[in-house]
């Protein structure tokens, strides 16, 4: 039989490609050589260096599984080997990314114009152009169907829209160039996606303050949209594509690569504890990772994230042949991110008071991880998602 090894106990690499092993490779040795040193400021400092994406860029990291435009066109799961190694340094890099990657670029891609995606996808794909998306409102936040925000003809601008109304808990805002803000239009009722050039707003049409004091995902920015008779032009609207399948096809993307993420995130809270108990002694000299309440809790973290991870191979697998239907998502998005996160909470005990300390690690990642259960749909709302189709009943309201 082959040895076990703790850093991957049931051989996902086994599963990958060469061409998934070595971009998986790539991403790691960046991660961790170049964003790793960076994080621990930046988490004190509520700072996202936006270089990050274009040294991500460079390296075709960005809009990876789109096909064109500059893009690499990988597969699903490469795609969420890159998203591994990012989140297994923080998770706030990886907002950042999702939101780049999947969340606008992959939104343009799916249902953008010819236009809109030779305007914007390769200079987003070099992290040239910032990403935003903006669906989240201060009165609606598990429930975006119903939103508030509006898109009318603009009084004065031919051939423009005119858009108002606020979002907020919005990821990048504060530094994007360009923001997809979904609307209702004014004809319709309908929910419709739109390409909010920031250089193109006038002064006091479109403002995007920043959230600060966060408690957890400091090293990313997050921050509110106002618009205010914002003007865009027609030709920035998504032809095609109304209601809310349009950012939820987005978020599908989204949602998968966060169960990849978190991944990345506990195993590296796994590192850290399991370096931690083998070199901390308490009674008789012993280290801690002989005593066995110790031993069991890298035992349940361990074999959570190696069943997440293989959970995630077999969806990006779907993916890549148009057979993941988007409930699969939904639940490795929940289970992925609910057993990441009392994992990590527990693993945090290990550290003892030292746990307190930033320089640690790991009360970052118990923060982080919080977070990443809220956004993308609350776990409770996957389980509504995956209760209504089991039962066929929806249990929302
Ligand atoms: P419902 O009746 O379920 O569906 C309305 C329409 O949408 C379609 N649809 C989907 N299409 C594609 N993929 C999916 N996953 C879809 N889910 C629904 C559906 O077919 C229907 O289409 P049509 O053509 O018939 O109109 O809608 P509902 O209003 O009952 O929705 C309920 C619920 C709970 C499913 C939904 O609202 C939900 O998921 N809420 C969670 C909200 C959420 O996830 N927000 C995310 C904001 S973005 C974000 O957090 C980014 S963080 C980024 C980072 O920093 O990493
Ligand atoms: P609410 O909808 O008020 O929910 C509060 C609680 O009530 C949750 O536990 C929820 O599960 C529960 N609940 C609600 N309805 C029901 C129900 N029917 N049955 C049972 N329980 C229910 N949004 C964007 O659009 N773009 C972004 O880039 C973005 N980035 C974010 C970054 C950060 C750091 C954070 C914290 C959030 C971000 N969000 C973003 C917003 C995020 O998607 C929302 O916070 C999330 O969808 C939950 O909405 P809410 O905060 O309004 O909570």
């Amino acid at each position: 039989p082959q040895p076990f090894n703790w850093e991957d106990p049931l051989n996902a690499q086994s599963l990958f490609t060469e061409e998934e092993l070595a971009i998986s490779e790539t991403a790691e040795a960046y991660c961790q050589e170049r964003m790793l040193p960076r994080v621990l400021q930046a988490y004190r400092d509520e700072h996202y260096d936006k270089k990050i994406l274009e040294e991500m860029g460079e390296l075709g990291l960005l809009g990876a599984t789109i096909q064109g435009y500059d893009c690499a066109g990988v597969s699903n799961v490469a795609s969420g080997l890159i998203t591994k190694a990012v989140e297994r340094v923080d998770s706030g890099y990886r907002s950042g990314m999702s939101v780049q990657s999947s969340l606008v670029m992959g939104g343009i891609d799916e249902f953008g114009t010819q236009e809109q995606k030779e305007k914007f996808l390769p200079k987003m794909a070099k992290g040239k152009l910032l990403g935003a998306f903006g669906l989240t409102e201060p009165n609606h936040g598990s429930d975006p169907g119903s939103m508030e925000a509006t898109a009318k003809p603009h009084p004065t601008k031919k051939g423009y829209l005119s858009l108002s109304g606020s979002k907020t808990w919005i990821t990048n805002s504060p530094i994007a160039d360009v923001l997809l803000v979904w609307a209702k239009h004014h004809e319709t009722g309908k929910i419709r996606g739109f390409l909010v050039e920031r250089s193109e707003c006038p002064p006091g049409t479109l403002e995007t303050p920043p959230i600060k004091d966060k408690n957890g995902l400091r090293a990313s920015l997050t921050g509110m949209i106002h618009m205010d008779e914002c003007p865009v032009p027609e030709a920035n609207m998504f032809p095609g594509v109304e209601g809310l399948r349009g950012p939820f096809t987005c978020l599908n993307s989204a949602r998968y690569g966060i169960a990849w993420g978190i991944t990345g995130a506990l195993e590296d809270c796994i590192s850290r504890a399991r370096s931690y108990a083998l070199e901390r002694k308490q009674f008789k000299g012993n280290p801690l990772a002989k005593y066995q309440l110790v031993q069991k809790k890298l035992a349940d973290a361990t074999t959570d994230a190696a069943f997440g991870t293989l959970a995630c191979v077999q969806v990006g697998r779907l993916k890549d042949k148009g057979e993941a239907a988007s409930e699969m998502i939904s639940m490795i998005k929940r289970q992925n991110c609910d057993r990441a996160l009392q994992n990590a909470r527990v693993l945090q005990e290990i550290f003892g008071g030292n746990a307190v300390s930033d320089e640690y690690g790991i009360g970052r990642h118990v923060a982080n991880l919080f977070v990443t259960s809220v956004y993308e749909g609350q776990s409770d709302i996957h389980s509504l998602i995956l209760g209504r189709a089991i039962t066929g009943i929806q249990g929302f309201y």
